[in-house]
């Protein structure tokens, strides 16, 4: 029996964790509908057991969970301006499989859940660094949707006991992040455009900030948060960053002298729900978990060029 489930196995972000896993040697199980998920993102995870089905249907949820011991939930609709433009698809693929995936883990006797939360929920709030006792502000449905999952997560270890850990992740990057649709991470779209040299659109005025998570730093985070102890993290909330920003703008320079492309940005009107600089103290994470992030904003984009310029 699997002692993994990794949902949204064929994402970016689910896909990396269950590679870490299967490396050092775990039995894995993933799911993924792939409404969003690439079977690309399958290859080099054979050994992993696959099961193709949406977490919106509790069956599906029930046979993930059967004999696991510890749940990565980041299967999601992950994209702000997907939320604002169907609201109610990120609340089914957010909210109702989270709570169903929630759900199966307890009557499958899972022992922990480590979930996939997002920075959206503190908001456009204008105090830096983001704190995890700030109260949450979410301003579009997918912000709603993610802080809904963390507190049903909290609310599952309150009264069923389940262990819960949610991991709010600072706008993640790295490679096997789909750089295809208009939904997808600024940093992917990016990389794919400049490297073709194709000019790149900014929204808004580039001064916007983020907070840019490399991947790897995300994966490491994730296996620390399944194997520390639950007197510290059950039932926790907390940030999961670098702890260090850039502006778009910035962001845009530093491609231009790894990818080659000689030209300006174009700049379009500001997306609806855009926040404007996000950036994370990452003490909880580091005294909670002993998390310290071991690839930088500048090696991180380094390599996720490479990755992206190799791909094709
Ligand atoms: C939010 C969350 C992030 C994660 C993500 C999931 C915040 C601060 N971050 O990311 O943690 O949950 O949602 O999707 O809420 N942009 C351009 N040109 C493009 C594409 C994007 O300028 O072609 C801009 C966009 O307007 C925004 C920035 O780049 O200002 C980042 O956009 P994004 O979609 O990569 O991520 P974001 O910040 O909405």
């Amino acid at each position: 029996m699997p002692k993994y489930l990794v949902t949204g196995a064929a994402g970016f972000i689910g896909r990396s964790i269950a590679a870490a896993l299967l490396a050092r040697g775990d039995s894995v199980r993933g799911v993924d509908s792939f409404i969003t998920g690439k079977h690309a993102n399958l290859e080099g995870l054979q050994a992993m057991e696959f099961l193709e089905g949406d977490l919106a249907d509790p069956a599906v949820c029930a046979r993930a969970c059967a004999g696991v011991d510890i749940v990565f939930h980041q299967a999601a609709l992950a994209s702000v301006p997907r939320s604002v433009a169907d609201p109610v698809t990120t609340n089914r693929m957010c909210v109702d499989a989270t709570l169903n995936v929630l759900v199966a883990a307890k009557d499958a006797g899972v022992r922990r859940v480590v979930y996939a939360g997002s920075s959206s929920v503190y908001g456009d709030t204008p105090t830096l660094p983001k704190r995890e006792q700030m109260l949450p502000h979410p301003i579009t449905p997918y912000a709603v949707a993610k802080l809904a999952g963390e507190h049903y997560l909290a609310a599952f270890n309150c009264v069923y006991g389940l262990q819960t850990v949610t991991l709010r992740y600072f706008n993640v990057f790295g490679p096997y992040q789909d750089p295809t649709s208009h939904y997808s991470g600024v940093l992917a779209i990016f990389c794919r455009k400049m490297l073709a040299g194709q000019q790149p659109t900014i929204y808004g005025d580039g001064e916007q900030s983020r907070d840019f998570t490399y991947i790897d730093n995300v994966v490491h985070a994730n296996l620390l948060a399944a194997s520390a102890p639950a007197d510290k993290v059950a039932g926790r909330m907390m940030n999961l960053a670098t702890g260090s920003a850039v502006t778009l703008n910035q962001t845009f320079q530093i491609l231009c002298g790894l990818t080659g492309y000689q030209g300006a940005p174009a700049y379009a009107e500001a997306r609806s729900g855009d926040i404007k600089h996000s950036l994370a103290d990452i003490g909880l994470a580091r005294e909670l978990l002993g998390y310290t992030p071991s690839v930088d904003f500048a090696e991180g984009l380094r390599r996720t060029v490479e990755w992206y310029r190799l791909a094709g």
